[in-house]
């Protein structure tokens, strides 16, 4: 397949990068650094060094032979995104170009602003590049299960059948967002929706939990093919963190009383769903929408396993309950149906003991350069 990746410097986007070329797709990366400076203005670095796009590829080129192609843009700039288009005519497009982190979206007006507009026009320019240019090519779009919030009943994968004064409908799932960051990928869903319905495009949009984990069989080749691994309380997720919590000997920063669920999955299997999309398109005028995550913990389980497996390697790990900077539900029913991607034969890689402890001794060899100061909350909108 002939595969464009939007956010390809991004932690999923260069994995996913060299995942496909391993496979034999021809692959082009589009990517804008944005997310490399607004780290770096909002002191909120990686934990790995990250050579740029260019050097990755060529690393990855010299190790495996494989070509990758990049183009550095911005995406909002729709002649920018028309251009790609008369060089590369894609058979899908993976969508991970947008702000990603719920804190910074509530940081101040700028950052909630940029990550509004960033991520509604950037998905906007791509309906649009796609109709006018390769109207046949699949949208696999990176949606969030933090779209749906913590509803009280079970969540059900994308649509949800309404009965109403005798008559029935399949709506879209009602969703109703916890920070204005997953408030944006819900207005991408109704977006993608309208379009999709109205210009019969073909979209898959996957609703994917926190992700965890540096090692693919692609990362593991060189240090320098290394992700993005964030661990700060900006664009860190939270096995993230707690892995790098437990090393640097900071107590693990469970916010609140801990009791907050959401469905989880290892990087691979973030690939895994992502190429399993790819392979099975939506129809014209058809949107998929699959549950992306393997199993569901509350913040108090995974702290829980960081500190088992960690005091088993000699780490001596601490949990220490802080107030909680966001507002959110901290004891709340939780449970989303994922038996879509499954079904498509997804074989997943459960946070096993053995797992969690690679994970610790990968980040123990970057131990040094953890900087203690970017990991208590910085951004709180629980005032
Ligand atoms: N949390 C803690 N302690 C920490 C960090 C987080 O208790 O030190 C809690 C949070 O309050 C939240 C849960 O852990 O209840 C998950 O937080 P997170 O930062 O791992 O995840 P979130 O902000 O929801 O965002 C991340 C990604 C985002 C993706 C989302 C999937 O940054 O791009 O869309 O996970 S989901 O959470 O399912 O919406």
């Amino acid at each position: 397949m002939r595969i464009l990746i939007l956010g390809a410097d991004g932690y999923l986007g260069w994995p996913t990068m060299m995942h496909f070329a391993s496979k034999g797709h021809e692959v082009l990366g589009v990517d804008d650094y944005s997310r490399r400076l607004i780290a770096m203005q909002s002191s909120s670095e990686a934990l790995m060094p990250n050579p740029n796009l260019e050097e990755r590829i060529k690393v990855f080129k010299e190790i495996t032979g494989h070509n990758l192609e990049c183009r550095i843009g911005d995406l909002k700039d729709f002649r920018f995104f028309e251009s790609l288009f008369s060089e590369f005519t894609p058979d899908v497009v993976i969508h991970y170009a947008e702000q990603p982190s719920a804190p910074y979206s509530l940081r101040g007006y700028d950052e909630a602003h940029y990550t509004l507009t960033n991520n509604l026009e950037v998905t906007h320019n791509l309906v649009w590049a796609i109709m006018n240019h390769a109207p046949d090519c699949h949208i696999v779009k990176l949606g969030t299960m933090g779209e749906y919030g913590t509803p009280n009943i079970d969540i059900e994968e994308g649509w949800l059948d309404i009965e109403h004064k005798g008559r029935k409908q399949k709506f879209l799932y009602p969703r109703q967002a916890g920070s204005l960051y997953h408030t944006t990928k819900v207005l991408d869903t109704d977006l993608l929706w309208f379009y999709t319905r109205t210009f019969k495009l073909k979209v898959t949009d996957l609703m994917q939990g926190p992700v965890y984990g540096v090692s693919t069989p692609e990362t593991d080749l060189d240090d320098r093919l290394l992700p993005n691994f964030h661990y700060d309380d900006i664009f860190g997720t939270l096995v993230n963190r707690f892995l790098v919590q437990a090393v640097a000997g900071v107590p693990l920063t469970v916010y609140g009383k801990g009791g907050q669920i959401r469905g989880y999955l290892n990087l691979n299997d973030t690939l895994q769903c992502v190429e399993l999309a790819c392979m099975n398109p939506a129809g014209a005028g058809e949107l998929k929408i699959y549950n992306q995550l393997t199993e569901t913990f509350s913040v108090n389980e995974l702290a829980a396993i960081i500190k088992r497996v960690g005091d088993s390697i000699g780490l001596n790990v601490e949990i220490k309950p802080i107030p909680n900077p966001r507002k959110e539900p901290e004891d709340h029913y939780y449970n989303p149906k994922n038996t879509g991607l499954l079904d498509l034969g997804l074989k997943p890689h459960y946070l096993t003991d053995d797992l969690t402890a690679s994970m610790l001794e990968k980040v123990i060899q970057f131990k040094d350069l953890i900087d203690e100061s970017k990991i208590m909350p910085r951004v709180i909108w629980n005032k």
